[in-house]
């Protein structure tokens, strides 16, 4: 394919086909001329990487993108990156098994429609290397409700089809196919780390990143699992409108009678932590979960329990406390005792927990009843806690049961599903997590894709005008820098332990951060907030309470407690808890935030060994509405991850990550002269000459010889592939001619 490259505003711009006349000049009339090259809006669906789009603009991709959907094209191209477009329906065959083959067994997938397939199959084949195996990882990212999830659900799906070994995995009574039980990890954590909020019905309430453990044949032989920061105020205060994890109202529909007894849970009991919001899901779910559980090897004694402790969650929130001067007490004895029934710990020893505080004295202990609102808070502070650490259990016993030896795996492909980016009328501490960890993805996308490969172009004496792209870097050093920053700030609260936190953190704030341009505030609001300028947005976050949840704390009287528990996992999970960290009775004195960053940083440099390929879900209207398309929705996403600068950098530049690019690599030793480095140059271009009769002005668009490496398009490759053998033996000089992938 022939084009022309210019300029425009400084960013390059590609004309396709068609072009034969000199470089049109472009100046203020640029958009009449442009007139002459606009995409044929009749075929704006038909294009399937949005890099063929002319003019690459805003409004160009947005149309295509549109005029893509009405005709229910999902996916399209947007050079390295694939953007997924939410149908918010099922589409009847576009993920059946035989579509997986086909795009498998394709000689180039990428010549097939543009699919969520492509984009796994590249990462398999990629794992193989040219010279050496290379780990990938698939970066799925977008706001809530854009479709992550479900497109971590279909690219596990693929591999567990396409990959699918013999193994099987022995435990107690069962015996399970190893891609069977990697699947069934999906609806286990869903129910217990998923829950319906306004943005999204099924709302990931966690972070995921699972790794798909491949053998030397390629063969799917096990997977591990890393999970970030699960957001457990939801067991004890789902937010308006809002409900508790999908775990709960599984049990409350699909429980026999049997079970309905033993959970104390008769049909029609109400639970307060159990709203109901606006939105109707469907809950019929509880089966598949429990058979999940089964296939994993959680036998019936340990679901039993499992369920008991959830049932003691539900009844815990039921308790409440009258209000008195300095002492309260407990308004409702029998759901108190309902609650360490199915807990299995003493009743009595329960009221005293969430009503008495002990104090330390020395030697001493000094006994302190509580008032109402503290009583409240040790009670959440109970649920929380175990919620939490069963969730924590869970994960642990799911990768006990997925993962593979390490001698058996040799390589693997990370599928990374987390939360997506959030803003509601009122945001705290969990959104500012969640937040920054999509600042992370976008900042990881923009030095590894944005900015290295300008770099390299520039380092390497290409002429090439860089394309101004937005660098989050300045909101992360907000949010994350040292010395000072949001986070460095809220720890200092949190070790001072200051009564008045909510002000001296909210006056640190005003003082401190005020010279960053990506904070600001209200001073005329009520509430005490600060806002921050995120690369998707600004976001409100309310001060008050931020303190107090990062520092997270749990009374040690609870731990105690749990400890004593009859229930077998949960004296289990708080006792092993203490032995990993006797010091400080097994809960981390580590903030919140702290956790979060080591985390995040951690998969950070996972992801930065591995060759990364970037899934961008869009989500196009808010009211998760079926094949609604709604422009001002789409846009802001589209501005906000950068799409329309991935796209001028993927069509004008030389796409050397691609998994069919390659390079010369130069032996810069011996070629201090630059001779070696123009006798490559001549070669190439009499290739292209003889090949195409392209002249050495057009041949600028096919190759580029920088300092050290040649820069090729997939054209000038597909067509030194065919006459490699040739050239090799006309090469008269001493070309350390490996064809390498660019990594
Ligand atoms: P998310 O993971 O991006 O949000 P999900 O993957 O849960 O979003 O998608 C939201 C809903 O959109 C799903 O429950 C499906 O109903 C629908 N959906 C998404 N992709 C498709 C598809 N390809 N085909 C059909 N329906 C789809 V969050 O977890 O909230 O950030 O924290
Ligand atoms: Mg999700």
């Amino acid at each position: 394919m022939n084009y022309i490259q210019f300029e425009y505003c400084g960013a390059p711009v590609q004309i396709h086909g068609r072009v034969h006349s000199p470089h049109p000049s472009l100046n203020d009339s640029l958009e009449g001329e442009l007139q002459d090259f606009l995409t044929d809006e009749d075929q704006l669906h038909t294009y399937d990487d949005l890099t063929k789009v002319n003019p690459v603009t805003p409004t160009t991709v947005l149309k295509c993108l549109q005029a893509r959907y009405s005709v229910k094209v999902f996916y399209t191209h947007a050079g390295c990156t694939l953007v997924a477009l939410n149908p918010f329906q099922p589409i009847p065959d576009l993920y059946s098994l035989d579509v997986m083959k086909e795009y498998h067994c394709a000689p180039q997938p990428k010549e097939f429609k543009p699919h969520i397939f492509i984009v796994a199959e590249e990462a398999y084949r990629n794992v193989r290397g040219q010279l050496e195996p290379v780990n990938q990882s698939l970066v799925v990212s977008g706001e809530s409700g854009a479709g992550k999830t479900w497109t971590s659900r279909c690219l596990m799906k693929y591999y567990a089809t396409v990959a699918a070994s013999s193994s099987v995995v022995k435990s107690q009574n069962t015996v399970e196919r190893i891609e069977r039980r990697v699947l069934d990890s999906n609806p286990i954590m869903e129910a217990f780390g998923n829950a319906c909020t306004l943005r999204n019905n099924n709302s990931s309430r966690f972070g995921k990143y699972i790794q798909l453990q491949l053998d030397r044949c390629q063969l799917l032989v096990g997977a591990s699992v890393q999970t970030y920061l699960l957001e457990k105020t939801r067991v004890a205060c789902p937010p308006d409108n809002e409900r508790n994890f999908h775990i709960f109202y599984q049990m409350m529909k699909g429980a026999t009678d049997e079970q309905r007894k033993e959970w104390k849970m008769p049909r029609g009991q109400r639970f307060t932590w159990l709203p109901k919001s606006e939105k109707t899901l469907e809950e019929d779910c509880f089966h598949e979960t429990v058979e999940a559980m089964v296939h994993l090897g959680i036998n019936a004694e340990r679901q039993r329990q499992i369920f008991r402790i959830l049932a003691g969650i539900l009844q815990l929130g039921n308790v409440n406390f009258s209000s008195s001067a300095d002492e309260s007490q407990l308004c409702n004895l029998d759901e108190q005792s309902k609650a360490a029934e199915l807990l299995c710990v003493p009743a009595e020893e329960l009221q005293t927990c969430l009503r008495v505080r002990t104090l330390k004295a020395g030697k001493q202990s000094v006994l302190k009843p509580c008032p109402q609102a503290e009583c409240s808070m040790r009670r959440d502070c109970l649920a929380k806690v175990i919620y939490a650490q069963l969730f924590e259990w869970l994960v642990t016993f799911i990768n006990n049961s997925i993962c593979a030896d390490e001698s058996m795996w040799c390589n693997f492909i990370g599928v990374l599903d987390v939360y997506g980016f959030e803003c509601f009328h009122i945001n705290n501490l969990e959104q500012l997590c969640i937040n920054y960890a999509n600042e992370k993805l976008q900042q990881h996308f923009v030095a590894h894709y944005l900015r290295a490969q300008q770099e390299e172009y520039v380092s390497e004496g290409l002429q090439w005008s860089f394309v101004k792209y937005q660098d989050n870097q300045s909101c992360l050093d907000l949010i994350e820098g040292s010395p000072v920053s949001v986070f460095s700030l809220l720890n200092e609260e949190s070790r001072l332990n200051r009564v008045s936190d909510t002000k001296t953190f909210r006056t640190r704030l005003e003082k401190e951060l005020c010279g960053n341009a990506n904070i600001s505030w209200d001073k005329f609001s009520k509430e005490p907030h600060f806002t921050v300028a995120h690369y998707a947005g600004k976001v409100n976050y309310q001060i008050q309470g931020m303190v107090e949840k990062n520092k997270d704390p749990v009374p040690p009287e609870l731990i105690s407690l749990l400890q004593k528990s009859d229930n077998p996992l949960l004296h289990q999970i708080f006792t092993d808890k203490e032995t990993e960290n006797p010091t400080n009775k097994g809960l981390s004195k580590v903030t919140v935030v702290s956790k979060f960053k080591n985390s995040l940083e951690s998969l950070m440099r996972i992801l930065h060994t591995t060759t990364p390929h970037y899934t961008r879900c869009i989500k196009p209207n808010p009211d998760c509405k079926p094949l609604t398309f709604q422009k001002e929705e789409v846009i802001m996403q589209l501005e906000a991850c950068g799409i329309v600068e991935t796209i001028h950098i993927s069509a004008a530049g030389f796409p050397i990550r691609a998994s069919l690019q390659f390079l010369f690599v130069l032996d810069v030793e011996t070629d201090s002269n630059g001779i070696l480095r123009q006798e490559v140059e001549k070669l190439l271009s009499v290739v292209l000459h003889k090949a195409f009769d392209l002249d050495s002005e057009k041949h600028n668009s096919w190759v580029h010889c920088g300092r050290t490496k040649v820069f090729l398009t997939q054209s000038m490759v597909n067509l030194l592939e065919d006459q490699r053998k040739k050239i090799l033996s006309r090469c008269a000089f001493s070309i350390q001619c490996c064809w390498l992938r660019y990594q």
